[in-house]
């Protein structure tokens, strides 16, 4: 029987109606999973010292059986606040939070709606005698102890998981862990802020300088709980950071954005100390002193006990904290020998892995598809589901390293980081633009570095809160300014596999008496490279000059990050900057490129290129164009699978 084709076009159209209601019923069911399938509380924990920290608690409506719990510490709010109030997805992923666990955030000391004084990155006091000596492990310490002991179907085994800051406060959790504590997944998990995020080897990273308030400007009513934020971005009203911070001069122009109506003293004292008291730390300890050191946590992690599994995650294109989780993995890894420890580095950015795209995509650069989907099926959930339900014997059928090559885009599965079978490889940074295996003459390459026009670290105008796309942008916009030297090997004629970290052993010697090294490792693609579809339109895959690692070294830091230095002019000297491991091949085909220049704005702030004790206090007439030299006997040694 034929239908008019009026019918046919009427029930077409209902169809279609019909999957659209279906699409949005099942999206609005999956944005009620949480108050439908979890009930919210939200307790008080009193610490040791007296002090009360505001913690959430979500449990499975089904009573019918223990469930462990899954808890995050957090600088930036538990919220939503008010059980009646839910967040729409709790936990690490959706298999975790739709399978059924107890999961818990908690506001650290000083933050949102918990009591005490905050300090960022909180110092780990050893050996503690009496309550009121507390930090962020006794404060893990006692929150796990009140919930296994008052939580209602717990199986009283607890996990921990957070990235970045909240990563930081998952590794702290293991230092003098709690018992019932059995699995920690510190994720892109800050180690050192002089390493991460705020400072790259004391280079300061003025491309933070809008996050500082979020964590220096004080609670108003003396320190008081408070469930809004209170804090105010710096507004520098312009989407063109460069140009404003170029125009903005010297970094003590930017006092004035650190006076802050909500402080109950008065702004800007006399003596330049402003109302943001992380600004204030910044700028009056530019050098790995004691209020740095005291703060990092790698250096407690030398006694984990063995009842905590650890799963360090990370991602090779992670603009913000690279340093904190290979350095965790590894330290974890080198002194408490038979953990579970093991870690996983994928082709992401900052917390990309927790995201639910299908494309996987850093900046222009396209990995793959469910890269971060399979992860958190494969991966994180397995690791999880081990220690807290499951034997707990280690047997979890993960690797030791779960790392994706990000130039063949495929995992590997290795027994250890960095693998066994990697060995050095030196290239020399020759004469006529060439990388090279092969020593030439030490010949200086000059190139003149301009204050007034310092090198771009990227080619976007934009303005940032913090830095994330640049680590995998194109860099032929520098590879032809005449202040970036390039030095490129011919074309690959068999993959070579990148496999650890890079050293970078510059010779080089500048006019001035001060000034930055930028080292970048770049992957040339062929010129006949098929461009994808999230490339920006100035672009083409076409010979596209992937960044694969970038670092900066202060150069008064060459020998001692607590000990500053001034060069000597004209003398040639050493400058050793150690890259961040990466998993890459350069394919056949491909070119291997480095390039050198000598400053990188505003991801880093300006060095003055003349010696002074405090670039934060560095005056306009400080600040001079210098003439550098890099040396053809300086190398680059990659660590490469043989
Ligand atoms: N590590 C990230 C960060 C720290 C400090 C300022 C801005 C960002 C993070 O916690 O996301």
């Amino acid at each position: 029987m034929r239908i008019s084709f009026r019918l046919s076009v009427v029930i077409l159209v209902m169809m279609v109606l019909q999957s659209c209601q279906e699409t949005t019923k099942t999206k609005v069911k999956d944005e009620n999973y949480v108050s439908e399938n979890y009930t919210k509380k939200e307790v008080d924990i009193e610490m040791r010292d007296g002090v009360k920290l505001h913690t959430t608690i979500y449990s499975p409506k089904d009573t019918s059986k223990e469930y462990p719990i899954l808890m995050q510490r957090t600088p930036y709010s538990s919220r939503p606040y008010g059980e009646e109030n839910f967040r729409s997805r709790i936990g690490p992923n959706e298999h975790l939070m739709k399978e059924g666990n107890i999961i818990v955030y908690q506001d650290v000391r000083g933050r949102w709606l918990s009591e005490g004084h905050y300090e960022n990155m909180r110092a780990y006091i050893p050996n503690k005698t009496n309550n009121d000596q507390v930090d962020e492990s006794s404060d893990t310490y006692d929150t796990i102890d009140w919930l296994v002991n008052n939580v209602e179907h717990n199986n009283g085994k607890v996990g921990v998981w957070g990235i970045s800051y909240p990563g930081f406060y998952a590794t702290y959790a293991t230092v003098d862990a709690h018992p019932a504590l059995k699995a920690a997944s510190p994720q892109a998990c800050i180690g050192d802020f002089f390493f991460d995020d705020f400072h790259h080897n004391g280079a300061y990273l003025l491309s933070y300088f809008r996050a500082t308030s979020l964590f220096g400007t004080p609670r108003p009513n003396n320190d008081q709980p408070i469930d809004t934020a209170w804090y105010v971005l710096p507004d520098i009203q312009t989407e063109d950071q460069y140009q404003f911070f170029l125009d903005n001069g010297p970094l003590e122009n930017l006092n004035s954005f650190f006076e802050y109506e909500t402080v109950d003293t008065p702004t800007l004292r006399p003596d330049g100390v402003t109302d943001d008291y992380f600004w204030n730390e910044l700028k009056e300890h530019p050098n790995y002193d004691e209020l740095w050191q005291r703060r990092g946590i790698i250096q407690h992690l030398k006694d984990v006990k063995s009842h905590v599994a650890t799963m360090i995650v990370g991602g090779w294109f992670d603009a913000e904290d690279l340093y904190g989780p290979l350095e965790t993995y590894k330290n974890i890894e080198a002194h408490n020998e038979g953990n579970y420890n093991t870690m996983v580095f994928g082709p992401w950015d900052h917390g990309g892995w927790a995201r639910t795209k299908d494309r996987n995509v850093v900046g222009n650069y396209y990995f793959g598809d469910s890269i971060s989907l399979f992860y958190q099926k494969n991966i994180e959930t397995k690791f999880f589901n081990h220690f807290l339900k499951g034997s707990g014997d280690h047997n979890t059928g993960l690797p030791e390293a779960y790392v994706f090559d990000s130039g063949k885009k495929a995992w590997s599965t290795l027994d250890s980081w960095p693998p066994k079978n990697a060995e050095k490889k030196t290239f020399y940074l020759a004469d006529e633009e060439k990388l090279t295996t092969t020593e030439g003459a030490p010949l200086a390459l000059k190139f003149v570095s301009n204050v007034k026009k310092p090198v771009p670290y990227s080619e976007d105008i934009k303005s940032v809160f913090t830095p994330r796309k640049y680590m995998t942008d194109d860099q032929r916009f520098a590879a032809r300014r005449s202040d970036v030297l390039v030095f490129e090997t011919e074309v690959m004629e068999k993959d070579m596999t990148l496999a650890g970290d890079i050293m970078a052993k510059l010779k080089v010697a500048t006019t001035g008496t001060a000034a930055d090294w930028i080292v970048k490792i770049i992957d040339v693609h062929p010129s006949n490279s098929e461009t994808n579809e999230e490339m920006q339109d100035h672009l083409k895959m076409a010979n596209y000059h992937l960044m694969v690692r970038s670092e900066v070294l202060r150069g008064r830091f060459r020998n001692s990050f607590s000990n500053p230095e001034p060069f000597e002019p004209n003398k040639k000297t050493d400058v050793n900057i150690k890259l961040q491991d990466v998993y890459h091949t350069i394919k056949k085909g491909h070119r291997l490129q480095v390039q050198v220049q000598s400053t990188w704005f505003p991801l880093i702030d300006l060095n003055p290129q003349t010696y002074v004790d405090n670039i934060f206090k560095a005056q306009e007439s400080d600040f001079k164009t210098q003439t550098h030299s890099v040396f053809t006997d300086s190398e680059i040694e990659f660590t490469v699978l043989n």
